[in-house]
């Protein structure tokens, strides 16, 4: 996979060179690339932004340094043979975005080329993304209901989120099938040595060698937590995914 990161602050993304997304690059698994948005501004300021029309607080980001570095990585695609007629998918940061889930990182996980163009200011002025739209899918993307600075930060998690998810940038693939998201629910909580610890005792099952016990015991911690703390996740279960026990508890 290729991905492409288009910033003004690039440094930002500097935590993308370590622990597993840094392995993955240098072991060629990923691709990533970041570029300055400014090498695209044509005057001696390198001016990326100016006032809005219809005024209002703050700037926006112009339209022609986002063509132009977006034109250039046209044509650089993740494949050595991309199909015809497959875009690359344009991700943009934005807190107006649609809601950055795990279906969403599996599905960008199973293309050849992201490329994320990080907003700042007031964002982008808004014939680039109509534009771009003949280029790429365009995707805006939120993650979650509160306000960053810009896109960096966003993208940092957007990307680890769906590297991750690459073969052989995780060690042992079977860590990607228990985690939280990956069944609807929240994940179950985990303990390890000692058993006792400042009079806190690990829950009796666990100890206890019985397997399908185990199983029934973190499956229903799963159904609490998650009526617990994420009511909203059990209405998007798939009751074809739920057994008699669950029902019961
Ligand atoms: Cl993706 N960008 C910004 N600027 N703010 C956000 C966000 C993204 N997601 C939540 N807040």
């Amino acid at each position: 996979m290729r991905l492409d990161v288009i910033s003004i602050f690039p440094e930002y993304l500097a935590p993308l060179e370590l622990s597993l997304i840094g392995k993955a690059r240098q072991d060629g698994l990923l691709r990533l690339e970041v570029h300055n948005l400014r090498d695209f501004a044509s005057d001696r300021h390198r001016t990326v932004d100016d006032t809005p029309y219809g005024g209002g607080a703050g700037m926006v980001m112009k339209p022609e340094p986002w063509a132009l570095a977006l034109e250039a990585l046209l044509g650089r695609g993740g494949a050595a043979d991309p199909e015809p007629g497959a875009k690359p998918v344009l991700i943009v940061p934005a807190p107006a975005g649609e809601v950055f889930t795990q279906r969403i990182a599996e599905e960008l996980s199973a293309q050849d080329h992201l490329v994320f163009a990080c907003g700042r200011y007031e964002g982008i002025d808004e014939r680039v993304l109509d534009w771009a739209q003949e280029h790429f899918t365009v995707r805006p993307m939120s993650l979650g209901d509160y306000v960053l600075n810009g896109g960096e930060v966003a993208v940092l998690a957007m990307v680890e989120a769906i590297a991750r998810l690459l073969p052989g940038v995780v060690g042992n693939p079977e860590s990607l099938v228990e985690e939280s998201h990956q069944d609807g629910l929240l994940e179950y909580p985990v303990y390890t040595k000692p058993s006792s610890w400042r009079g806190a005792d690990v829950p009796e099952t666990l100890l206890s060698g019985n397997h399908a016990k185990i199983a029934r015991f973190r499956r229903d911690q799963q159904l609490l937590r998650t009526a617990a703390r994420r009511p909203d996740l059990l209405r998007g279960l798939e009751v074809s995914g739920l057994n008699r026990a669950d029902l019961e508890l």
